[in-house]
C-alpha cells in the first residue's frame, strides 16, 4: 500500500512534469519565422523615360507563425514605394503590385529590388532570400530629326517595333511647334 502511494504522490507527478518541459521544448523547436521573396516582375519589359512600371512581388511567409512585415521595392538605392502585409498565414504567399514613374530619371539599366523585412525570429540563412534583384532597362524615347524644310509625317521611324507610330507624329508635330 505503502510502495502504491509512493507512485501515486511523487513518481506519477515527476513524470507528468518531465513530459510537460518536454512537450515545451518540441513546440518551441519547431516554431520557425521565414518570409521569401518569390518573384519580381516588372511590366512591361522595358519602357521608355516618363512610362510607368508595374512591379508585381510574390512573397510567401515560409514559417509556421502568422507574420506582419513590410516590402520595399527600389530602383537602384531610391525607394519607389513600401508596402505593409499583415496577419500572413504560413505557406500562403501575397501578391503586391508596386508603380514605378520613371520621369526625371536618365535612360540607362537600373536594378529592381524587391525586399521583405525581417520578421522576429527570423534569423540566418534564412534572411537571405528576403530580397530579389533583377536588372531592368529604361530607354530614351525616340525623336524623329526631320529637317525642318521638309518635315514629312509619313516618313518611317526607324524604331518601329519600340512606339505606336502615333505617338512618332505627336512628337513631330511638338518639334515643329517649337522651332517656330
Ligand atoms: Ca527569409
Amino acid at each position: 500500500m505503502r510502495k502504491k502511494l509512493l507512485w501515486i504522490t511523487l513518481i506519477i507527478p515527476l513524470i507528468l512534469s518531465l513530459l510537460n518541459v518536454n512537450m515545451i521544448g518540441v513546440a518551441a523547436a519547431q516554431e520557425t519565422h521565414d518570409i521569401a521573396v518569390i518573384s519580381v516582375t516588372p511590366y512591361p519589359t522595358k519602357v521608355g523615360l516618363g512610362e510607368l512600371v508595374n512591379v508585381t512581388v510574390i512573397i510567401e511567409n515560409q514559417g509556421t507563425e502568422n507574420e506582419n512585415f513590410t516590402v520595399t521595392v527600389y530602383y537602384d538605392n531610391t525607394t519607389i514605394e513600401t508596402q505593409n502585409v499583415t496577419n500572413s498565414a504560413p505557406n500562403t504567399s501575397t501578391t503586391l503590385t508596386f508603380v514605378w514613374n520613371t520621369t526625371g530619371i536618365t535612360a540607362g539599366t537600373y536594378s529592381i529590388n524587391a525586399t521583405a523585412s525581417v520578421v522576429p525570429g527570423e534569423t540566418e540563412p534564412d534572411t537571405a532570400d528576403n530580397t530579389l534583384t533583377l536588372p531592368f532597362d529604361v530607354v530614351s524615347p525616340y525623336i524623329a530629326v526631320l529637317p525642318r524644310s521638309t518635315l514629312d509625317l509619313t516618313l518611317t521611324p526607324v524604331k518601329t517595333t519600340q512606339f505606336p507610330y502615333t505617338r512618332i507624329t505627336t512628337e513631330a508635330t511638338l518639334w515643329v511647334t517649337s522651332s517656330s
